[in-house]
């Protein structure tokens, strides 16, 4: 196997989930190396690890030894890069207009929902609805996360005619998967249409073998849990 992915606890690294949910969900075998969250300090087994791989200290990182050990340590680059290496897979789009649509939400959702991504932390394995009822009462800009995420869905949606974002499973679900996992755990009320689509992800099945291995990690970080102090 030449491909392998570096990841973080499954419970709480949005970023590992998507790629590891594509890789998963297209059927690409890869090793899987999960290099738990002890902190981030620079003297934790994690950074450690991490650094002696990949200077940024971050994980998801993908190796491919048939590339002579190419490391590509940010997400986006990484499902390119697969993207690339497995056209048959049809990881983006087909159609060059829903492909470009399909690039900008990507990127929307690497470079933004900075306050989404500050108060809702991922947690899959937590219910807090009433976190999620006070913090939508207190923070307008997660509000407008919220509102951009739920007009942006629907009217993907109502373009393709589903069942997921562009049609067919692609990299733009696989980078929203972590923001379904967000709006379930902290009980984010949105339109029928919206939780219908954020159910189907759920059941994708390279989504639902993520969350089992979440729920199965029992692991509590403190440094991850704004809003509990134990499981
Ligand atoms: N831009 C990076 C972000 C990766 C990232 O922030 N990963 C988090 C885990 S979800 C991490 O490794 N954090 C360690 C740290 O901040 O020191 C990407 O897209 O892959």
């Amino acid at each position: 196997m030449t491909l392998s992915l570096h990841i973080g606890n499954k419970n709480y690294s949005s970023w590992s989930m998507r790629p590891w949910v594509l890789l998963r969900q297209a059927g690409i075998e890869f090793h899987e190396h999960l290099v738990r969250f002890d902190s981030f300090e620079p003297d934790s087994h994690f950074k450690k690890t991490i650094t002696a791989i990949n200077p940024t200290g971050k994980v998801p990182l993908l190796t491919d030894d048939f590339m002579g050990g190419l490391v590509i340590w940010d997400t986006l680059a990484i499902c390119e890069y697969l993207a690339e290496k497995y056209p048959e897979k049809h990881l983006w789009p087909a159609d060059a207009a829903a492909r470009a649509r399909a690039r900008s939400i990507c990127a929307e959702m690497h470079a933004g929902f900075g306050a989404l991504r500050q108060h809702f932390p991922m947690n899959i394995e937590a219910n807090l609805p009433e976190i999620g009822q006070l913090v939508l009462r207190d923070h307008a800009d997660v509000r407008r996360d919220v509102a951009r995420i739920v007009d942006m869905w629907t009217a993907l949606l109502k373009r393709s005619g589903g069942p997921m974002l562009f049609g067919q499973f692609s990299i733009a679900d696989a980078f929203y998967a972590p923001l379904c996992m967000r709006l379930t755990t902290y009980g984010v009320p949105v339109p029928p249409d919206i939780a219908a689509y954020v159910q189907r992800v759920r059941e994708l099945p390279g989504v639902a073998a993520w969350i089992t291995d979440a729920l199965a990690e029992h692991d509590f970080l403190p440094f991850e849990e704004p809003y509990r102090l134990h499981r």
